[in-house]
């Protein structure tokens, strides 16, 4: 029966020799029809019968085991050999990003805000109707409440409009003095081409004592912040309304465009509309509970501040994700 051998050493596989394995050792295979025969010989001859059936189940089995290494170590060197990975091999450069436009921007404004001693504030996104209107001086039946303006939750929460809650929360945390800014995101049912459903505002807030703080102080900082946003521009404040300010102004910068001629991104008048800007209203102080303090306030979109600032023609290309439009922000 040791010719048997000549199997497990021309097995070449590892699969051939388990082919091998299971012709000899298994349930029927050669050694286990040989040890039933045990019941056949006789009672004198059965020792005997038995060793050498050992002793050559014992010689088939270390050869077998010899063969298993071999080719268990061959398989393994194959595999390393085909899986290898040449770690100095040249893949390429990395396409690489940047910090998106909108943030850059928001930094620069944050920056020059920081520098002059303002908080930087922020609150939640989904906001109720106290904090992102009735406080704000915007009464219950107000158009900018409308379902059309406004994303509503079922339970009657809401996605904030603008960061103004944000001030009416620090109000109701903190007592005055308040010298703040709420950079952050904002939602409203918009979608244009100059509009889109979610955009990024910074509002600011000051307030002081009855007295310390004025409209010319409002025009003085912004007029400085505008300045240093967009270079030598002329910067012009025009009467406007807000619930939340009295009086209240929109602030224009001289067309960066065609230094203030006209053109078209002006529609021809020589000047761009940046900000919102008044003197916060009493009822706005009454609901938050502050008595006898004075102050005043500023809002701005962040896209239509990085638009202008690069020269950016289309807003859309700001919500695209191309990298192309990142790879020229770095
Ligand atoms: C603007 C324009 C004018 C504003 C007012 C307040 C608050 F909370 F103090 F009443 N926060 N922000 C405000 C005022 C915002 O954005 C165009």
């Amino acid at each position: 029966m040791e010719e048997l051998e000549v199997n497990i050493i021309q097995a070449e596989t590892l699969e051939a020799l388990e082919k091998v394995r299971l012709e000899l050792f298994g349930k029927k295979g050669v050694l286990a029809v040989e040890f039933a025969k045990m019941k056949d010989v006789p009672g004198p001859e059965k020792k005997a019968f038995a060793e050498g059936l050992n002793t050559t189940k014992n010689f088939l089995q270390e050869s077998f085991d010899a063969r298993y290494e071999l080719l268990k170590s061959e398989a393994i060197d194959a595999m390393l050999k085909s899986e290898a990975i040449d770690v100095s091999l040249y893949g390429g450069l990395a396409q690489k990003g940047a910090l998106h436009p909108v943030m850059q921007t928001m930094d620069k404004i944050i920056d020059y805000f920081v520098a002059l001693n303002f908080a930087v504030q922020s609150g939640p996104m989904v906001e109720d109707d106290f904090h992102n209107f009735e406080a704000l001086n915007l009464p219950k039946n107000h158009p900018a409440r409308d379902m059309q303006d406004t994303f509503y939750f079922k339970d009657g929460g809401l996605l904030r409009t603008h960061t103004s809650p944000v001030q009416i929360r620090t109000m109701m945390q903190t007592k005055p003095p308040i010298r703040m800014i709420a950079p952050g995101t904002v939602f409203r049912r918009d979608y244009d081409i100059t509009h889109t459903p979610m955009f990024h505002q910074v509002e600011g807030l000051v307030v002081d004592d009855k007295g310390k703080v004025s409209f010319a102080n409002l025009k003085s900082i912004l007029t400085d912040f505008l300045q240093y946003m967009f270079g030598e521009v002329e910067v012009r404040f025009r009467p406007s309304f807000f619930p939340f300010t009295e009086p209240s102004a929109e602030v224009d910068i001289s067309c960066i465009f065609c230094q203030g001629n006209g053109c078209r991104v002006c529609s021809h008048t020589g000047w761009l509309e940046v900000l919102g800007c008044g003197i916060v209203d009493p009822n706005v102080f009454k609901a938050v509970g502050y008595e006898e303090v004075s102050g005043y306030a500023f809002g701005l979109g962040v896209e239509r501040f990085a638009m202008l600032m690069h020269k950016i023609p289309d807003l859309r290309s700001l919500f695209e994700g191309d990298i192309r439009l990142l790879e020229q922000f770095r």
